[in-house]
């Protein structure tokens, strides 16, 4: 893409949307959003309504290879990072955050331009985008609930790994980056406003609650296909989480790596101060049409409490209680 094109923002762009789904979007109920324009309930699940067209195409089209590897999350759960986490642990062999040979991608390109959303961006560029060019294992990324993915995600032997975090936190990080975006045409949102919806399940991809228990549920009964990760893990000890990616990625370090600084130059590469230092993710637009920059705040646990009063943090709180009661998840 040209700098001087900058393609237009996911949060909303006017898609050319097919007559069926135009006939979908009638029968289905709507609800004003914070970020974007209007979320649809489909299958249970508040999405973007300018976006239904590319996870239709997502869900009739994508033919998954058993091979392929799909990150999973609920926006603003630490996505960028860990799209940057998986694409260098996966290109070990060929790229190290020393080698000046061979300069990593992370280097020059920001993580969602080179792990890129089906939903949000393939299936919704081209009805049924040729995926060829993609080696082997394929690394893409969505934000579907389980219950929606393909039926080939759900039938191949391909791996999901599903990263969450703690809804405060998110919902104050999406606050932020909505802030950015629609700053020239509402100003400041007020957070209460959004809490309130967030609460009662309205935001992207939510309720925020069941898309997460979903993936929990399904990575306790199919340990194999699905690894459940939480950014708070992420954060307190990397170096553990990254070798159970890797295990579980079927490419777990070896005694050598393990020794040699593989590991960190890993972490190194996709810490959060490396990666919003970077010119590419300071001053530059990426495919999805927005800074780069906004994918970069402050990339910190427990942020809300700069945010929320304590009577927002306890709505929030009782909410998970009644939603995660039983199921062991907790932040
Ligand atoms: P997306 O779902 O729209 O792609 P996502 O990347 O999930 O967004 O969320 C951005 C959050 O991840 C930001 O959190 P904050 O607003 O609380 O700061 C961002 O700072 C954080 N983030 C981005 N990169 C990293 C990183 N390398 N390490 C830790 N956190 C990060």
């Amino acid at each position: 893409m040209q700098a001087s094109q900058p393609p237009p923002s996911f949060c909303d762009r006017d898609e050319e949307t097919s007559q069926a789904c135009k006939d979908l979007l009638i029968s289905l109920p709507l609800e004003e959003d914070w970020l974007v324009p209007t979320l649809c309930l489909y299958q249970g699940f508040w999405f973007p309504s300018h976006l239904l067209k590319g996870v239709l195409a997502f869900q009739n089209h994508f033919q998954a290879q058993p091979s392929d590897i799909l990150l999973v999350t609920s926006p603003k759960s630490g996505t960028t990072w860990l799209k940057a986490v998986l694409f260098s642990l996966l290109n070990r062999a060929k790229y190290s955050d020393l080698d000046s040979q061979q300069p990593h991608p992370l280097l020059t390109q920001n993580p969602h331009d080179l792990v890129p959303f089906l939903d949000v961006k393939l299936y919704l560029e081209q009805e049924n985008p040729d995926l060829a060019a993609f080696a082997s294992p394929r690394l893409f990324a969505t934000h579907l609930p389980f219950s929606s993915l393909p039926r080939s995600v759900r039938d191949s032997t391909c791996k999901l790994v599903y990263l969450c975090r703690n809804p405060k936190d998110v919902l104050v990080s999406l606050w932020h980056f909505t802030n950015k975006v629609k700053a020239k045409e509402k100003g400041q949102i007020p957070l209460p406003e959004c809490l309130d919806k967030f609460s009662r399940g309205l935001s992207l991809y939510g309720p925020y609650w069941e898309h997460v228990l979903d993936y929990h549920k399904a990575s306790s009964e199919m340990p194999g296909k699905v690894l459940f990760l939480m950014y708070e893990e992420m954060t307190e000890d990397p170096h553990v989480q990254l070798r159970r990616l890797a295990d579980f990625l079927g490419c777990p370090f070896s005694e050598e790596e393990l020794k040699d600084g593989t590991v960190e130059g890993i972490l190194r590469m996709c810490s959060f101060d490396n990666l919003s230092a970077l010119e590419v993710n300071k001053s530059e637009k990426g495919s999805l049409g927005v800074e780069n920059k906004w994918f970069f705040r402050r990339g910190e646990v427990g942020d809300w409490g700069n945010y929320m009063s304590a009577d927002m943090g306890k709505r929030i709180d009782s909410v998970m209680e009644e939603k995660f009661h039983g199921s062991g998840l907790k932040f």
